[in-house]
């Protein structure tokens, strides 16, 4: 049963925690117009591709895992820190920037949560390939921010995610997961079609920033200045520093927020959703031969890509 409440321009919702439901079913990986997905995120299709976005919405796009939570929390912070700073303790992040296409049973979708939210901008979650992003985004020009990390670490944090969360298929062990990954047959389908066409998408749309995770990792507030130049904000030197402290790792880490432990779906005693945060993690998962492969199929599949990923800082 759902029971809403109108908060700081927010109809927050409270959603079923996995205490009270049975272990939930976990969905079959589904071949969903050439791109690995699952119920979850295609049953309310027409709605999410109907979507009617607002010119000044602002969309936050990743492959899952890029970084997505840090980068949303970011953007709120950076719009709303100031402003609304009590939304930061009564509004869940989920429900801050809502996830467009998800949608699970006895809760609300992304789709309504998105269409519900009373604040200026809207900021959007997707996890979609370009070509699935609602229309309406590209024809009211809505700024873009777009993470992606390198696909070793994507790989392993998508793993010990998709362990814990029933909304995705099962993994198997993480050799059947890593050759999954690597033929695309995880949900979302292959990080290289992904992190590529974004990019290409960006050459002839201006209005997409290209971040990448491991260059927040390196330097996070050189990479929150560039996120508010892009966004045409302006934060004074103690906001960057006071964002840059909240949105650290263990900061996020503690924050109920933002830890997702209200989540239905997620069972983070398998593993935390806020779960190691490092580039390198790859070191601790890839055997030597899991690596020479890796390797070779990357060369391929990225020959005539402009994009280059780090894989240690
Ligand atoms: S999701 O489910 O796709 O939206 O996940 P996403 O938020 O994109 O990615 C989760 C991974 O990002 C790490 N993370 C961080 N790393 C460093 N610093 C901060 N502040 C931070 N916040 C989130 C998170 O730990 C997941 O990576 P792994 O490697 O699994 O730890």
């Amino acid at each position: 049963m759902l029971h809403n409440v109108h908060y700081f321009g927010f109809t927050t919702f409270s959603l079923t925690t996995m205490s009270q439901l049975d272990k939930p079913q976990r969905p079959p990986a589904i071949d969903f117009h050439g791109v690995c997905m699952s119920k979850y995120f295609t049953e309310n299709w027409d709605n999410v591709q109907s979507f009617k976005a607002r010119p000044d919405d602002i969309l936050i796009a990743t492959y899952p895992k890029a970084g997505t939570t840090w980068v949303s929390f970011i953007i709120d912070l950076l719009y709303f820190g100031q402003t609304c700073p009590e939304r930061q303790t009564t509004v869940p992040l989920i429900q801050r920037v809502p996830f467009l296409e998800i949608a699970l049973p006895s809760q609300p979708s992304g789709k309504e949560m998105a269409d519900k939210i009373g604040t200026s901008p809207r900021l959007i979650k997707s996890h979609l390939p370009v070509q699935f992003v609602p229309k309406s985004f590209w024809e009211n020009n809505c700024r873009i921010v777009y993470v992606a990390r390198n696909a070793k670490d994507s790989a392993v944090s998508y793993y010990h995610f998709t362990r814990m969360n029933y909304v995705q298929p099962d993994p198997g062990d993480w050799g059947t997961y890593l050759n999954s990954f690597m033929n695309g047959k995880v949900v979302f389908g292959s990080w290289y079609d992904h992190v590529n066409n974004w990019w290409k998408r960006k050459q002839t749309y201006p209005k997409i920033h290209y971040m990448f995770y491991e260059d927040l990792i390196e330097d996070a507030s050189r990479e929150i200045l560039r996120l508010s130049d892009f966004l045409g904000l302006s934060p004074s030197a103690e906001e960057l520093d006071k964002i840059k402290a909240t949105t650290m790792f263990d900061s996020m880490k503690h924050n109920k927020m933002i830890n997702y432990f209200t989540s239905g779906m997620m069972d983070q005693k398998v593993s935390p959703f806020l779960r190691k945060g490092k580039v390198g993690d790859w070191k601790n998962h890839f055997t030597v031969a899991q690596n020479e492969e890796f390797d070779e199929d990357y060369k391929q599949k990225m020959k005539d890509s402009a994009l280059v990923f780090r894989t240690e800082v």
